[in-house]
């Protein structure tokens, strides 16, 4: 008797389960040609701006077909079967994924990296207002880090590209923040021993993040053109138009 009972419930199961089975076969094909009617295939990133030389891997998301990149124009910028942009020249161009007969794109702007090297590092200046944070974040990204400036050669290697590059901004953030006992550190834990301060620099405790001036800042009495400063992360001074992150550039460094 006992037997029995518990046999009933144990067939009870197994006919739900056979037909909770057959009920997904009939149900898994109605839900993927929903999902597959829903999903939107985009491109990973709508636009780019590049620097010439610079590396960057696209993604097609929503979809697991087959995909073919191309460029529009291949002297700007080229495109490989998997995705991987590469900067070549100054210009604009776009990119193309075609996905089943489908085309999507995204658009690249290369712009001329103001690039240098000194003993083997090499260096670029970046016109992007960015925090300094995040500013270190965008070098790292790159592979590098804020550029770490130990000798007098490699200060001048900077000024001489101040001097000549393209870059725009009145400042440029430099891979050095201070400690909580006010001393500044580089990124890199190379011993900051160095520097090129302006006159009175350093002058401020809340100031942690350093910089350097690519011209004369006129509110000050010193001349600070191509000399260092300590300036907070957001990259301001009260409200003194002479900084803020429009303002700002950043300089990496590569090993
Ligand atoms: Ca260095
Ligand atoms: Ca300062």
């Amino acid at each position: 008797m006992a037997t029995k009972e518990r046999h009933i419930p144990g067939r009870r199961l197994l006919a739900i389960i056979a037909l909770f089975c057959m009920l997904l076969t009939v149900i898994t094909p109605a839900f993927s040609i929903h999902a597959q009617a829903v999903t939107k295939i985009t491109v990973s990133e709508k636009s780019l701006s590049l620097n010439k030389g610079d590396k960057v891997t696209l993604k097609i998301k929503g979809t697991t077909k087959k995909v073919v990149w191309g460029s529009y124009n291949k002297n700007i910028a080229t495109v490989s079967s998997k995705g991987v942009v590469k900067a070549i020249s100054a210009g604009n161009t776009t990119i193309v994924a075609v996905v089943s007969g489908s085309v999507y794109t995204c658009k690249v702007s290369v712009a001329n990296a103001h690039t240098w090297k000194y003993k083997g590092h090499r260096y670029q200046m970046i016109d992007k207002g960015l925090k300094w944070s995040a500013a270190k974040k965008y070098c790292e990204s790159l592979g590098g880090h804020l550029a770490v400036i130990t000798t007098k050669g490699e200060q001048d290697a900077l000024v001489k590209a101040l001097k000549a590059g393209k870059g725009k901004r009145n400042n440029y953030w430099l891979g050095a923040k201070k400690n909580s006992e006010g001393k500044f550190k580089w990124v890199t834990g190379e011993k900051f021993e160095y520097d090129a301060f302006a006159g009175g620099m350093p002058d401020k405790a809340f100031e942690k993040c350093l910089m350097i001036y690519r011209y004369d800042n006129p509110n000050t009495s010193a001349n600070d053109t191509w000399k260092w400063n300590d300036l907070v992360n957001e990259g301001t001074y009260g409200s003194e138009s002479w900084f803020g992150l429009k303002n700002f550039g950043f300089v990496c460094e590569w090993e």
